[in-house]
């Protein structure tokens, strides 16, 4: 039997709870609980080797029922949650192209990380969000096929992250129809269930309170994905996306690579990408470390340093 004041404190603790609501294209939104599967409460998925894990509780039921909204390669997308009290980072993933996201589950193979916002100048993603009206912004990659998407939104609240089991997700997932010019050819790609383990060390953190350093913290599934015209694809189109406007699905510092890359496969159209491009491991991503398997070059401008043992970081060269 809980004691009163015990009750209190899980009520205080599960009204904390998140979900999200809603979110827009370019600046227009199909409205609030539009587009999204909703799940049947704000509470977390705990169970990392679910299928929760994917859209949250009843995400994967198909037809979703759930309205699909058209977006383009390198759209700008604005997220809104309700709340988060919790700390902890934000990520944003892509799964597709398929036929009809209604009627995709998302379960397994075939998700990439388009965008991570982790804990910066000492604040966690959530926080960040909470002073600018819950709100995260970011962009679509370019490079990507038309076709129809889930687009999953994350934030993983590592409040009781000291305890294994303890970490929990919050997910929400869009479902987009998107008009691209490439080929989809993005990795590293990410299995869901399946990416996560319940002892990785960003989501098990026994040192949570104790010692942890939070600015090196990276939100699980690896690296954003880097997005490449497919071997023996047509093509791509780099016109539209040379001067106005960054089109950095990363950080800033990746926008002079992507264009670099951009401006040598116009001028030698049909020839293969150059081997000594730099790397797309963006400024202050990893890029080494024991047990680390990912991308190892940083993005133009950027050197890997040694931090520790565990972590090696892009920094400016
Ligand atoms: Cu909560």
């Amino acid at each position: 039997m809980y004691t009163t004041a015990a009750l209190a404190s899980l009520l205080a603790v599960a009204t904390a709870h998140q979900n999200f609501h809603q979110f827009w294209v370019d600046g227009v939104s199909p409205g609030k609980d539009i587009g999204i599967r909703m799940p049947p409460s704000n509470s977390p998925v705990t169970d990392i080797s679910s299928n929760d894990i994917v859209c949250n509780v009843g995400g994967t039921k198909v037809p979703s029922g759930v309205k699909t909204v058209a977006a383009k390669e390198g759209s700008e997308i604005k997220v809104q949650w309700d709340q988060s009290g919790h700390p902890g980072p934000i990520t944003h993933m892509l799964y597709g192209p398929v036929d009809d996201a209604s009627k995709a589950t998302g379960i397994g193979a075939g998700w990439i990380k388009i965008d991570e916002l982790d804990y910066v100048d000492g604040k966690w993603a959530n926080e960040i969000m909470e002073a600018d009206d819950m709100t995260h912004t970011f962009k679509l990659p370019t490079g990507l096929a038309s076709g129809e998407y889930l687009l999953r939104s994350e934030m993983l609240a590592l409040h009781a992250a000291q305890t294994e089991g303890g970490a929990q997700f919050y997910i929400g997932c869009a479902e987009l129809k998107i008009t691209g010019t490439g080929s989809t050819n993005c990795s590293p790609k990410i299995t869901l269930p399946g990416a996560y383990k319940a002892t990785d060390s960003n989501i098990y953190i026994p040192n949570f309170y104790n010692g942890f350093n939070a600015a090196s913290y990276k939100a699980p599934g690896g690296a954003v994905a880097t997005c490449a015209a497919g071997a023996g694809g047509s093509a791509p189109q780099p016109a539209p996306i040379s001067t106005a406007e960054p089109i950095s699905t990363v950080a800033p510092t990746s926008t002079a690579a992507q264009q670099t890359t951009l401006t040598t496969r116009t001028s030698t159209e049909t020839g293969p990408r150059p081997t000594t491009a730099p790397g797309s491991v963006p400024m202050y991503g990893q890029c080494g470390g024991i047990g680390y398997t990912g991308e190892t070059k940083c993005v133009s401008g950027a050197k890997c340093a040694v931090q520790n043992d565990y972590y090696s970081q892009c920094v400016s060269a």
